[in-house]
C-alpha cells in the first residue's frame, strides 16, 4: 500500500496509519483527506487487517487541524462540499466493521480533534493538546466537531470549547471521558496494540455488528434497540458462534474463523 501523504504498516494484522506532514504538523491537506480514504477502504476490504491505529508523525502534533492554506480561494458552496466530503471520510472510519483507535500523539486541533473523535476511541500520550480553535479564523467545526464533541463530552463542554477556542491538556480530556488512556509518549503505539490485541482474538462478526450497534446509539434515524436485536440474531446464524459456545462448554480456547 503506498500513499503520497500517509505511511502504512501491518503489524500483528493491525493496520497502523500515520499522517505524514510533520513539517506542517500534519494538516490535512486534501491529498490526505483523499488518502485516509483510500485507505480506509482497503481496511474495509481486506481480512488480513483486523484493526487499525490512526497517529500522526513526529513527536510534536497528531494533527493541527485541516489545512488553513487551503481555505484561501473557498467561496461558500465550495466550502460546503469540502466539509461534507470530509464528514463522509470520518464517518467512513466511525462505521470501520475492525476496531480504530487514534493514538493522538501531540496537537489535535479543529480537524485533528475531529479525525480522533471519528475513530472508535482514543489513547492519548501525555503531551497531546485538544481542541476546535476554528472560531479564532472566523470559521467553525465543520468535519463533524459540533456532533461528535457534543456525543462525547456532553453540551456544556463541548459549546465551552467550540465557542472559546480553547485547548484542553491530556489529563483535562481523561477527566472529560474524550480519551481513553493517557501514557507516556514512546508508549502510544504499544499500549493501543495491547489492546487491539485482545480484539483480534476475538469473533470478527460479533466486534463488527457490536460497532455498528454502539455507533447506532447517535443515529436518531435508527431504533439501537431492534438493530442491536438484529444484529444478535445474526451472530447466531454465524459458525463462529457455535464454535465460541462449544469452545465454552468443552473449557477451550475457541478458534474463531471470520464466518
Ligand atoms: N494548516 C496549515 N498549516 C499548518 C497548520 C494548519 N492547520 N498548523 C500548522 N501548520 C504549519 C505552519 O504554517 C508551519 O508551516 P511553515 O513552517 O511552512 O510556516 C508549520 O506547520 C509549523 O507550525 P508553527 O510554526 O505554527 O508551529 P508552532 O509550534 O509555533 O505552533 C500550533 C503550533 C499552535 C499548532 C500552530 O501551528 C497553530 O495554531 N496551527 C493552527 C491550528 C488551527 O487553527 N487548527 C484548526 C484549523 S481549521 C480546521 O481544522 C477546520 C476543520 C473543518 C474543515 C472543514 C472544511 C471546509
Amino acid at each position: 500500500m503506498s500513499f503520497q501523504t500517509l505511511f502504512t504498516k501491518l503489524e500483528d494484522h493491525t493496520l497502523i496509519i500515520t499522517i505524514n506532514r510533520p513539517d506542517k504538523l500534519n494538516a490535512l491537506n486534501q491529498q490526505v483527506m483523499l488518502d485516509l480514504d483510500a485507505v480506509m477502504d482497503r481496511v474495509y476490504k481486506f481480512p488480513e487487517i483486523k484493526s487499525v491505529i490512526i497517529t500522526g508523525a513526529g513527536l510534536k502534533s497528531f494533527v493541527a487541524g485541516a489545512d488553513i492554506k487551503e481555505f484561501e480561494a473557498l467561496s461558500k458552496e465550495a466550502a460546503i462540499a469540502v466539509a461534507k466530503k470530509g464528514q463522509s471520510v470520518f464517518s467512513k472510519i466511525e462505521n470501520s466493521p475492525k476496531p480504530v483507535i487514534a493514538c493522538v500523539n501531540g496537537y489535535a486541533l479543529g480537524g485533528g480533534c475531529e479525525l480522533a473523535m471519528s475513530c472508535h476511541f482514543i489513547v492519548a500520550s501525555e503531551n497531546a493538546l485538544f481542541g476546535q480553535p476554528e472560531v479564532n479564523l472566523g470559521i467553525m467545526p465543520g468535519y463533524g466537531g459540533t456532533q461528535r464533541l457534543t456525543q462525547k463530552v456532553g453540551k456544556a463542554r463541548a459549546m465551552e470549547l467550540i465557542v472559546t477556542g480553547n485547548t484542553i491538556s491530556a489529563a483535562q480530556a481523561l477527566e472529560y471521558g474524550l480519551v481513553n488512556y493517557v501514557v507516556p509518549q514512546p508508549d502510544l503505539i504499544a499500549k493501543a496494540q495491547s489492546i487491539l490485541g485482545a480484539s483480534h482474538a476475538k469473533a470478527p462478526i460479533a466486534v463488527a455488528n457490536s460497532i455498528k450497534a454502539v455507533n447506532a446509539a447517535w443515529d436518531e434515524s435508527i431504533n439501537g434497540y431492534d438493530l442491536e436485536a438484529t444484529l444478535f440474531g445474526e451472530c447466531f446464524i454465524t459458525a463462529d458462534c457455535k464454535e465460541g459456545i462449544q469452545a465454552f462448554i468443552d473449557k477451550r480456547k475457541p478458534d474463531f474463523k471470520g464466518h
